[in-house]
Formats: structure tokens, sequence, C-alpha cells
């Protein structure tokens, strides 16, 4: 028996939820196992939510032995996303608000974009893109704040078939660089100003270092959304509202083959340089609309919010092509949790009567550590279901959550997926299954989750279960390639263990066979939610004149999940300083971004290394996390007495 009194204790759905839900119980369990059984006869159904132009005759062809990857969903179908998530709402929903945009400052006036709108905004730009020489097949990188120009970006790219590539607006002018060249992009959509929490990042100018760092033809399209002042090449950059007061509102819906790629979006991993992921159009459209329906129970009419960005996958599987793919009501907001106070979001939540709320563990600490009136201040009635996303939640913030924002009413789904998966791989459904504060809890239909031993690879068979998380069979939201280089997709994902798609990810089955994520097992370490390779930090470090070598490793953070631990050995004759640690922190923030800035610096005179010379990272992740007691075996250790120094000067004593 569990004990309601502990932190980790079940919490059902009350009856009056699961009268209404899309899938209570019994319902998931029949539908699950039928998924597992037959999966072809199961997306063959589920493939209808979209509307197709030729339907489909075969399903899925699929085959995760290394050397031979292929993923192939609903082939021979074609169809178009910007159809799908706008024109056959018109005849139905045409007046309904399909965008409701929420700006930084809460002084400024909200928009609501109808379908009927949306449909004439984004054929507009895909003229637009069209008129500067874009066809299919083509990349646009979209580098944008949170305003409804990005999802009119997105859709116009998908309507004329060409593939786009969104860099987070908080990414350096050198990470936007690498994207562009990395995709050859032919247009950069940005706009002049990104304003958040009542600062504002200079996109346009940001874009104009960016592009004198590419030797591609890339044009730009500029958005005005400050009216800041920005400099325009001429012949380069267009202005987004010159060209749209000229451009047809018409503009008729490229065909594309369902495996078309509909997207690239970059995400790093445990080596190298981040990756472009590639997701296709006709599986990942069902894959989402699917899962966004589900997983948050939405019903027509609702109103939606998922908090995150555009730039990140979360943002275009759950801002724009799931919730638009099913006629919703989706909220798109520009601001952030704590501006002007930390009641900005309930604050929302009140004013647009949010039912559904979807953030990130991040946002719910920061948010919880600020006090409880900022939330009980506002009328938080609307709410029916509360999502979470992007790391592993601690029950104490899943316990707050539910209580002082859901009130005890509503379910919390904890979703756990990633960029490489479309959509939601593991997590509760809100009629369906019994929660537990900080559990992803089951598979979505179809999902065929396993655990292995990670040195043998061995299936772990029964309850209860731990080890490295694969998933043994494909489904329509999976990642089809790495954007150039098939082979690195292979290798990442299909060569650790053999015939599985690797997720990088640890797992536990509970003894009721619930699924727990206990974090990356690889070089990966999640800031805010933020994915980070740690070999993307240390190359930018070494990049700096005065630093010969560098480690990077996460470490416990209150508010951030984990933060970013640098071991830095500097080049003879350099002396550490505050100062050199501030010019290196400003360093990264450059090279990468102000979400990869490090959180601390510690001064190593050297690195612990095998004999072979290979970096034992586990020893400094160790250090990092003040947990120096437990080493493990040293034994391998070319010169042991570089550790002791390394903990006398640890820099994390909490
Ligand atoms: C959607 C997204 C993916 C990584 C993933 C895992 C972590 C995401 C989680 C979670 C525990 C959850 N993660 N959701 N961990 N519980 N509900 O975040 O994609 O940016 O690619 O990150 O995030 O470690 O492997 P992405």
């Amino acid at each position: 028996m569990s004990n309601p009194h502990h932190p980790t204790h079940p919490h059902p759905p009350s009856p009056e939820v699961v009268a209404n839900a899309h899938v209570t119980a019994e319902q998931y369990e029949t539908m699950y196992a039928a998924s597992i059984a037959d999966p072809e006869g199961f997306w063959r159904e589920e493939g209808k939510r979209v509307d197709w132009i030729k339907p489909y005759s075969q399903v899925k062809d699929v085959d995760f032995t290394l050397g031979n990857v292929k993923i192939n969903w609903f082939a021979d179908g074609t169809l178009n996303a910007s159809a799908n998530c706008i024109d056959r709402h018109l005849a139905t929903r045409g007046d309904q608000t399909a965008i409701i945009w929420e700006p930084d400052s809460p002084e400024d006036d909200a928009k609501h974009i109808t379908y009927t709108e949306l449909h004439g905004h984004t054929c507009r730009m895909a003229n637009i893109l069209k008129g500067m020489g874009v066809t299919k097949g083509d990349r646009v990188v979209i580098y944008m704040p949170m305003i409804p120009e990005a999802a009119y970006a997105m859709l116009a790219c998908a309507r004329i078939g060409a593939i786009h590539s969104i860099v987070f607006a908080g990414f350096s002018p050198d990470a936007l660089a690498a994207r562009v060249t990395g995709s050859d992009a032919r247009v950069v959509i940005t706009a002049d100003e990104a304003p958040r929490g009542g600062k504002a990042t200079p996109l346009k100018t940001n874009a104009d270092k960016a592009l004198a760092k590419c030797d591609t033809d890339t044009k730009m399209l500029v958005v005005r959304r400050t009216g800041g002042d920005i400099a325009m090449t001429e012949g380069r950059d267009h202005w987004f509202h010159e060209l749209e007061a000229k451009a047809d509102a018409d503009c008729p819906p490229e065909e594309m083959a369902a495996e078309d790629p509909l997207f690239i979006l970059y995400t790093s991993g445990s080596t190298g340089q981040p990756k472009g992921v590639v997701h296709s159009t006709g599986g990942y459209l069902v894959y989402a609309a699917m899962t966004h329906e589900v997983t948050f129970d939405y019903h027509d009419g609702d109103i939606y919010w998922c908090t995150a960005d555009v730039g990140w996958v979360t943002g275009h599987s759950y801002i724009v092509y799931g919730p638009l793919a099913n006629g919703a009501t989706t909220l798109m907001f520009e601001g952030v949790p704590t501006y002007p106070d930390a009641s900005r979001f309930w604050q929302v939540c009140e004013k647009h009567k949010v039912n559904q709320f979807y953030t990130a563990p991040t946002a719910i600490r920061a948010l919880m550590g600020k006090g409880n009136e900022f939330v009980s201040k506002c009328d938080l009635s609307s709410l029916k279901v509360l999502g979470t996303v992007g790391e592993p939640i601690n029950p104490e913030a899943w316990n707050w959550y539910n209580d002082v924002v859901g009130g005890g009413r509503c379910p919390i789904v904890d979703t756990w997926w990633q960029t490489e998966t479309g959509g939601h791989l593991l997590t509760p459904l809100p009629g369906a299954h019994a929660t537990k504060p900080g559990a992803a809890m089951k598979p979505f239909f179809g999902i065929n989750p396993v655990i292995l031993e990670p040195t043998t690879g061995e299936v772990i068979e029964g309850n209860p279960a731990e080890g490295v998380l694969c998933i043994a069979d494909s489904w329509p939201g999976q990642m089809r390639s790495v954007w150039g280089d098939h082979e690195r997709f292979e290798k990442t994902y299909f060569s650790d263990y053999k015939g599985y798609y690797f997720s990088g990810d640890g797992c536990r089955r509970d003894a009721d066979g619930d699924y727990w994520i206990t974090g990356r097992v690889d070089d990966v370490i999640n800031v805010s939610g933020h994915r980070m390779g740690t070999a993307e930090v240390e190359s930018a470090l070494v990049a700096h004149p005065k630093v010969a070598e560098a480690a990077v490793v996460g470490y416990p953070h209150e508010v951030k999940g984990q933060g970013i631990y640098c071991y830095v050995t500097l080049m003879g004759g350099q002396e550490p300083s505050e100062e050199l640690r501030k010019e290196l922190r400003q360093w990264v923030r450059e090279e990468i971004g102000p979400i990869a800035s490090p959180d601390l610096i510690q001064w190593a005179p050297g690195l612990p290394k095998t004999r072979s010379g290979k970096i034992m990272r586990r020893i400094l992740r160790k250090i990092a996390e003040n947990d120096y007691g437990a080493l493990g075996d040293t034994s391998t250790l070319a010169e042991p007495a570089v550790v002791d120094d390394l903990i006398e000067n640890r820099m994390n004593r909490a």
C-alpha cells in the first residue's frame, strides 16, 4: 500500500476528469495492446487524422539495422502540412481564433488571429519567399522572437515545400552562422529585435554578423517588431511589411511526399557540434496531432498554452503543428515567467482562460521559490490539465504544481520525449492513469520501450528494472536522419545497442511497471531544460587564446536542474583571476549564446587522465557534485595528485 503522505504517492484522476476524457484506463489498455500487436493496422487508421492529397497505401517500412537504417511511414501518400494546419479548418472554423499572441509587456495588447487570418498571413509570407527565389526543397532559417510571424514563417515554408530550420533567438551570431552554412539556407527570416523580460535582443544585428561569416548566397527577410534602429543591406535584406503590402493573399499548397522533410532542427549530442535533426512531413504531423489531442486531452473550444519557444522542438510540435493540425486555439507568449513579476504566467492563464498549460520544471522551480501569493491571487479555475517537459521534475516541484497551481484538480502529464522523437513517447494520459510525482509513467500508443543493461546490452525483463532506455520499434514521429550525414544518424542512435533506437537517457521501471527517467547517461547536460553538449562548451573554451584545455560537466542546480561546471587549464604563463573568469564566461556567451554561460569555472593545473590520455569525466562529475568521497576506481589515473588539487579547490560546496 502506498502512503498518501509520501511525496510520491499516486494521484488518480477524478471521476469528472475520467468522464470527459478521450482515453480512459480500459481504452488505454486495449488501444495500447492493439498498437503493439499490429502497428500497421493501428497507424493505418490513425494516419487518417490528417488530410492527404493522395492517400497512402503503404504504412510502415522500417529497418533499425546498423548500416541499413531506414524509417518510412505512409511513404506513397502526399499531403501539405500547412494545408492541414490551416485550409482544412476554414470551412468549419474560419472565424475561430487559431493563435492568441500575448506580448512581452502586459501593457501591450494581445492579438487574436483567426484561421482565416492565419491563411492570409501564411499565404502572403509564402508568396514573398517565392519572390525571393525560394523553391521546394530549399532551406530557410528562422531566427525570430515569439511573435505570430514566426508561426507564419514556419507554415509558409511548409506551404511551398521549403525546409525550415529554426535557430533559437538566444543563440549567438556564430551559432547562427554555423546553421546557415550547415543547411546552405536561401533566406534567413528574422526581426529587428526580440523583446523578452523588458530587454531587447538585437536579432537583426546578430544576423548581420552571422551572414558576414557565411559564404552562402543568403537573403534576409526582416519583420519589424520594436522599430529599433537597424541597418539594411541593399539587395540582400527586405522588410516583411513592405513586401506583405504587395503580396498575393493566396498561395496554393505544394503537394509533398509523406517522407519529404518538413524541418531541420539542430540539437546537441554527446560528441561534436550540434546535428541537424530531420523530420518528415506525413508521419511527423500525424504523431504531433495525435499526441497533442490525447496527452493534453484537448477538446474542441479549449484554449491551450505551451510556454516553450518555437526555437525548440516543443514549440514546433506543441505550439504550432500539433495544435493547429487539430484546429485548436494555441497561445503564443513572447515573454518570460518572471516579468514584470512572478505572477505573469498565472495572469495570462486568467486573462485568456487557459485550459491546458504546458511548461518546464525549471520554470516551476523558479516560480515556486517566489511564494504562493503570486499564484493564489489569480483565478485559475479554467485550468484542466497541466503538463511538464524538458527534464526530470523533482517531487517537490511536482507537488507544488499539482497543489498550488492545479488546486489538486488537474492531472499532471509529465511528458518524456526528445527533439529526435518528434512527440511524446512516455507520458501518463489525463483520464487513464494515476500519476506519480516525478514519473513519466506509460508508453504512448505504438511505443515499445525497453530497458537494457548498459554494458551487456541485454534487455532487462520484469519489474522493477533499471538501465538505459531504448525503443524497440519505430513510430511515425521519429527523426529520419541527420541533415547531410545519415551515417552519423546511424552511429549516434543505432550502434550502441543493436536493433534499437538508443535515447541517451537512463530509466527505471518500478514494481508497478511505471517509467521514471533518471537523466542523461551521455555527455549531454540539461540546463533549464535546454540541451547542451559538454563538448560544445569545451570547444568554445579552448578556442580562447589563454585556455590550454577544458573539461565541462553538469552538476545539480536548484533552479536550472543542472548547472555548467568548467575545469579550465590555462596556457603557460597565464595567471588565474576573477577578471579572466568573467572574460571566459562572456566568451562562451558569445561563441554559443547566453544559455551556455558557465556557472562555475575552476582553475585546473591538470585534468585527471588515464594513461592513454582520456579525461576521466566520472571523477570530474563527482567533484563538481561535491561528492568526492565516492570517486570509485582511480587506479588507472596517470597522475593521482591532480585529483587532490581539484578536490581541494572545488567550487561547489553545497
Ligand atoms: C522535448 C525535449 C531531450 C532530453 C531527454 C531527457 C530530457 C525531456 C523529460 C526529460 C525527464 C521528462 N527530458 N523531457 N527528462 N522527464 N519529462 O525536451 O527535447 O530538448 O531534445 O531534450 O530532455 O534527458 O533526452 P530535447
